[in-house]
């Protein structure tokens, strides 16, 4: 396994829309082993393909307490959404130390390949229905700070280049 570089807000190749997976095989379980091992190492609860530049469409997703729960999506489609939304704070592990609210559907039904191929589906609500609809859209090149005002968005791309920048002189 190996942990991988995570790309940081605004760097443009968080745009990118991934491709459907066509097989899933050692190369796609080696990638999500290394998205596993990125995203506990990073103590997310979720980590898309586009945030590690592989432009395919892979998320790897642990919301439960035990940190032992891993979900793989292979190809996820949104099946179903409820009417009722919620708004609640986002994080991003490709902005870091950023928080703001964003407004999801509160529950959705998700149908996935798991990483044997096999196609299964699932409903969630509470935070892994968050979860899944923010690592669908880094999926399609949506970073969640999107949602929010140009103003607050120009804020936190001066934040995030200055924290680069700083890291890149300690
Ligand atoms: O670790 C993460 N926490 C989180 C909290 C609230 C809503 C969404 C998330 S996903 C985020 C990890 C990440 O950046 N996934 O793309
Ligand atoms: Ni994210």
């Amino acid at each position: 396994m190996a942990k991988l570089h995570i790309l940081r807000y605004p760097d443009p190749r968080l745009h990118t829309v991934a491709k459907p997976v066509a097989e899933v095989d050692d190369r796609i379980r080696r990638l999500i082993d290394d998205m596993l091992e990125s995203m506990y190492d990073a103590d997310g609860v979720g980590l898309a393909a586009t945030q590690v530049d592989v432009h395919e469409r892979v998320i790897v997703i642990d919301t439960s307490d035990s940190r032992q729960d891993p979900r793989v999506l292979i190809n996820p489609e949104i099946i179903a959404r409820s009417a009722e939304m919620t708004f609640a704070d986002e994080g991003c592990l490709s902005v870091p130390l950023v928080y703001d609210k964003v407004q999801r559907n509160a529950q959705v039904t998700v149908r996935a390949l798991d990483r044997e191929g096999k196609s299964y589906e699932f409903e969630a609500d509470g935070l892994l229905a968050i979860c899944v609809q923010h690592e669908m859209d880094h999926l399609l090149g949506k970073v969640f700070v999107e949602y929010l005002s140009q103003l607050k968005r120009d804020r936190i791309k001066t934040k995030m280049l200055k924290k680069t920048r700083d890291e890149e002189r300690a």
